[in-house]
Parts: structure tokens; sequence; C-alpha cells
């Protein structure tokens, strides 16, 4: 069954002239793009995205980091997206992460992991709803469905 997954690239990967590189994984993968935009996040949004981190020794770099520059957003569409989209990231820890991930391939630090997605069905439906309007999100008609 498609469903959906909120994926954000993180201040940074702007600065690092790989935003292509990063979109171009999910793409290749077969995934459906149907939101995309970049944003500045405010500190209001960030605390809310990133709520079950709140008071961990982490948080307040976590939301000034997100803050700090332009984000690209996105919602991701496909049978078992999230699975799919958490499996093409890696594991946060980018020492954990595996070669041939985005985050084995791109980062160094935890913090400075390139890219979130969201982590469950409901996760995604949060989030989604936190980054786009409905009439943001454009579910478009895939022709090439029957050769993936
Ligand atoms: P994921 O993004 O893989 O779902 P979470 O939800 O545990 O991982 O963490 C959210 C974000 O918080 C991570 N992407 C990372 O930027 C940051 N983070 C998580 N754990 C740490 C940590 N121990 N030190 C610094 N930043 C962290």
């Amino acid at each position: 069954m498609e469903t959906r997954c909120f994926s954000m690239l993180k201040p940074g990967v702007l600065n690092r002239r790989i935003v292509g590189e990063v979109i171009n994984r999910l793409e290749r993968k077969g995934l459906k793009l149907v939101g995309l935009k970049m944003m500045n996040i405010s500190e209001e949004l960030a605390g809310k995205h990133y709520a079950e981190h709140e008071g961990k020794p982490f948080f307040g770099d976590l939301v000034s980091y997100i803050t700090s520059a332009p984000v690209v957003a996105m919602v991701w569409q496909g049978d078992d997206c999230v699975t799919l989209v958490r499996k093409l990231c890696g594991a946060t820890k980018p020492s954990e992460a595996a070669p041939g991930t985005i985050r084995g391939d791109f980062c160094l630090h935890t913090q400075f992991n390139v890219i979130h997605a969201s982590d469950s069905d409901a996760s995604a439906e949060r989030e989604i709803n936190l980054f786009f309007k409905p009439e943001e999100i454009i579910d478009w008609k895939d022709n090439t469905q029957s050769y993936l």
C-alpha cells in the first residue's frame, strides 16, 4: 500500500551543493516526490517538529542548527515509503550508517547528519501537516508504476 514519508534536507546541504545528489538517491529508488519546498524554519516549528527530543542534552543545538539556514522539505510517496526512505538514509549516527546510505556517504557527525526522515506512518502524517498545506502536495499520475 502506498504511504507517505516526510523528509528534510538539513542546513548545510545547500552550502555543500549536494541537494541534487541526496534527492537523486531517493528518486532513483523509484519513490514519487509529491511535495518539495525550500524554507527557513522558525524556532517554534523546530520545537514542534523535534518535540520528542525536548529536554535531551542535544536539543538546544539541534534547534539552533535546524533554524540556522534554509532546509529543503519534501514529501515522498510509495509502497512502504517510511521504511524505504529510512533504509536509504541509514543509521542516525554516521559512524553506524552503512556505506551506500545517505548518512553513510555524506556526513561525519550525528548533529549534522544531512537528512531527516519520519520514523513511522503516524510521525509522517504529523510532520507533513506541520510543514505542508494540503494544496502543496501534488499526487501526480505515475505512468512508470508498471516498470518499477
Ligand atoms: P533520526 O533522525 O535518525 O530519526 P532521532 O530522531 O533520534 O534520529 O534524532 C533526531 C535528530 O537529532 C538527529 N537527526 C540528529 O540530528 C539529532 N541527534 C540525535 N541524537 C543525537 C546525539 N546523540 N547528539 C547530537 N545530535 C543528535
